[in-house]
């Protein structure tokens, strides 16, 4: 393991984005969430993307330096067109716009279209929640996941994050794809050279299988909670997709033509604000939610993202290690 701190790895990440082309503006959004994933312990969203990242530009897949168009679509609704540009930028352009409509209306949403996506959704709803606002985020991304009972890929690992501003502490963030694991995970397995657990996927006959190699290439991944996850992910694909006027998973996947690009979609994020829903009774309101995350934690529970709080704790005060094969394959990026 190599061992960096937080600014050496940023710094790293800004090199190789820069010197493959991408503007300050999509450098600096793009490191910001490598280097975020990195920090919480988050491998499969951290400096790993950033092969992905370059592979997709290296294969005429996203631009590097599109300017996000902000339309301001309805009183509650703004969209984004990133432009084919990754998500990042489009996002931290299109939240201010969010979050007035979300203050003024209560509700609203904002749609990212033409985006390339390969981040945590929990980087966005802990920006969402730093404004005091309650969030909700998804996307679709490739069709690589069987519905349950089925063995050929429909959805893709179609993210679903909710977001809750608490006053004084880290916000109650959770944050997973609906199926049983993210494929970055199942990724970073075949690079190790280790086997999967039985129920991440099927092989090309629909049949279990530990080989991270016949669940990526070959067969297809499974759904979280079989039929419940299998519905959440449907949902995903719709109101991330149609809804917004955007790509589906397997739509994504047509788009992609073979060159195992990152996904190429939208992504719906939803802003709902206390103060708008309950004036002044707001605060008090919002305490009373502190009994519940207090109840979940009463027998050995923990909160989602609880793992992630204390992995930034340890980053910010000693940095970060990374394998050194992956430390290596991102130099490589700089030669
Ligand atoms: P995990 O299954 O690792 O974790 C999902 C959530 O459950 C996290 O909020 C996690 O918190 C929480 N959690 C895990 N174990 C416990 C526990 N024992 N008690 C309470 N909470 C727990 O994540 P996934 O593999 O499903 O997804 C990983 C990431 O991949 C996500 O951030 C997701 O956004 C991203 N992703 C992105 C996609 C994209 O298209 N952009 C597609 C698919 C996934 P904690 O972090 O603290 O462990
Ligand atoms: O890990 O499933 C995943 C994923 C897809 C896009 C970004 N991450």
């Amino acid at each position: 393991m190599i061992r960096l701190s937080l600014d050496e790895v940023r710094d790293l990440a800004c090199r190789v984005l820069r010197k493959h082309g991408f503007d300050e503006a999509h450098t600096a959004a793009l490191a910001d969430t490598l280097v975020a994933g990195q920090r919480d312990e988050c491998a499969s969203h951290g400096i790993y993307r950033l092969l992905g990242l370059i592979a997709t530009l290296r294969a005429g897949k996203v631009v590097p330096n599109a300017v996000p168009k902000v339309l301001d679509q309805a009183p509650a609704i703004v969209k984004v067109d990133a432009g084919g540009a990754f998500s990042p930028l489009a996002f931290r352009t299109g939240l201010p716009v969010l979050a007035d409509k979300a203050r003024s209306c209560g509700i609203a949403a904002m749609a990212i279209n033409h985006c390339v996506h390969f981040s945590a959704l929990w980087v966005e709803l802990e920006a969402i929640t730093a404004l005091g606002l309650v969030g909700l985020a998804c996307n679709p991304s490739h069709a690589w996941v069987a519905p349950a009972g089925g063995a050929r890929p429909v959805f893709g690992t179609n993210p679903f994050a909710f977001g809750w501003p608490r006053a004084g502490k880290h916000p109650f963030v959770f944050d997973f794809a609906t199926s049983a694991i993210a494929r970055g995970e199942i990724e970073l397995h075949r690079r190790a050279g280790k086997p999967i657990p039985l129920g991440w996927g099927v092989d090309a006959n629909g049949q279990p299988s530990t080989d991270p190699n016949l669940v990526l290439d070959q067969g297809a991944m499974l759904t979280f909670g079989g039929h419940k996850g299998a519905a959440l992910a449907a949902m995903v694909e719709l109101i991330a997709g149609p809804l917004i006027g955007d790509l589906t998973s397997q739509e994504s996947l047509d788009f992609d033509a073979g060159t195992k690009s990152l996904p190429y979609h939208g992504e719906l994020i939803i802003a709902l604000d206390p103060v708008r829903f309950l004036g002044d009774a707001a605060e008090a309101e919002l305490a009373r939610a502190e009994a519940l995350f207090t109840a979940m934690q009463q027998d050995g529970a923990r909160l989602p993202s609880q793992r992630r709080y204390e992995a930034r704790a340890r980053s910010d005060a000693n940095g970060v290690t990374l394998p050194a094969a992956l430390h290596a394959d991102v130099l490589a990026l700089l030669a």
